[in-house]
């Protein structure tokens, strides 16, 4: 309530209610959205909508945990017993178990595929055996993070299943990223975000504590082709590929027309990293490296969903080389290097990578 109400508590009073109405009528929450776009899906029953709230409800979950990480001395550290004298878990546990929690009680889908589990999880309960969904998730990225209250994310990717009934098998979730029906991020940060696909455009979603739901704050987010920074671990650069090296000296070179140099910003954070060059634009690599021979990220349950979300909303992902989503899945857990972000500035990354990978080929021969 406004002070000036105090004093003329009838009439101004009407102004200030009908401003919060008119507010309140604009603010669109994740439910409702999905609703609204649940048309753009004439065969689905909603199974696609219920997991989507159903990730939405573990996301707050953990988010009031992260934002709590920081009094954990109070709250007790990871391993230890607190206050109440409960166990305390390590936050990428929690997170896990929220959403292997929320995924299995929603019904919707029959296996999950978890960063933090060796193999596939099976959801037991009868309503989901034969449900036709599966999930793979990173459920708390860059959790390294969280002790020096840096942002991290939740990265969730969602198939439909192969097999006809019955538990999930691996084989439901050895498929491209092309074949992906949703995709997402959670972004535990200066405030908490969720942004997904199902291809139809990508939507970015801010939680509102006061109301406890995540509101349409960006709606169909588009990456510009191209911009001005570009993430990488620069502590590995002798590591690097030549095609990488040569890149990042392209980067730094001083050029007023291409306007180089350009900002290097790496968080360490890979949710962080490629959430803010979505909206700002610019890249992200991790490639290959003498100690990651194979890259680091994983293909299934951070690259893929990433990827989806990247090019729908007009940026490339690639390996260096090929485009993430036509990557064949082989194994679970299967790492892969990642370039992703504006177009322009993947194409070009992928001509220094191309022009300097037969060299080194040549080299190596
Ligand atoms: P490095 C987090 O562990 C992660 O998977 C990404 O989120 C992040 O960008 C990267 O690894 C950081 O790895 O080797 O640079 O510390």
């Amino acid at each position: 309530m406004c002070i000036s109400c105090c004093s003329n508590w009838q009439k101004i009073c009407d102004i200030c209610i009908n401003s919060k109405q008119k507010r309140m009528v604009s603010v669109k929450t994740l439910g409702q959205f999905i609703i609204e776009k649940q048309a753009d899906f004439p065969f689905s029953k909603g199974e696609l909508s219920r997991l989507l709230r159903d990730i939405g409800i573990a996301s707050k979950i953990v988010n009031r945990e992260v934002n709590k990480a920081g009094i954990a001395d109070i709250l007790g550290g990871a391993g230890e017993i607190n206050i109440q004298g409960e166990n305390v878990q390590k936050l990428d546990v929690f997170a896990n178990e929220q959403f292997i929690a929320a995924l299995s009680a929603g019904g919707e889908c029959c296996a999950i595929a978890s960063e933090e589990n060796e193999d596939i999880i099976h959801i037991k309960n009868e309503m989901s055996r034969n449900a036709r969904y599966v999930v793979a998730i990173d459920p708390l990225d860059g959790s390294s993070n969280i002790d020096v209250n840096v942002s991290i994310g939740t990265i969730f990717s969602i198939y439909r299943r192969k097999s006809q009934n019955g538990p999930g098998t691996n084989e439901d979730f050895y498929q491209r990223g092309t074949e992906q029906v949703a995709a997402g991020y959670v972004i535990y940060g200066s405030s908490c975000m969720l942004v997904y696909t199902t291809g139809k455009g990508v939507n970015g979603f801010t939680l509102d504590p006061s109301i406890g739901e995540f509101c349409l704050s960006h709606p169909n987010l588009q990456t510009p082709k191209m911009a001005k920074t570009y993430s990488i671990n620069e502590g590995n650069y002798m590591r690097f590929p030549d095609g990488v090296k040569k890149y990042i000296k392209y980067c730094q070179e001083e050029d007023s027309s291409t306007d180089r140099p350009y900002s290097s910003r790496y968080i360490g954070s890979g949710v962080a990293d490629i959430h803010r060059n979505l909206i700002t634009g610019g890249i992200y690599m991790y490639p290959t490296t003498s100690k990651s021979p194979k890259g680091k990220l994983r293909l299934l349950y951070e690259a893929n969903p990433l990827a989806f979300i990247i090019e729908q909303a007009g940026g490339k992902a690639t390996d260096g080389f090929n485009r993430i989503m036509e990557l064949d899945m082989k194994e679970l857990h299967q790492r892969t290097p990642l370039f992703i972000g504006s177009a322009d500035m993947v194409d070009m990354a992928g001509e220094y990578m191309k022009k300097h990978s037969a060299v080194e080929k040549i080299a190596k021969a």
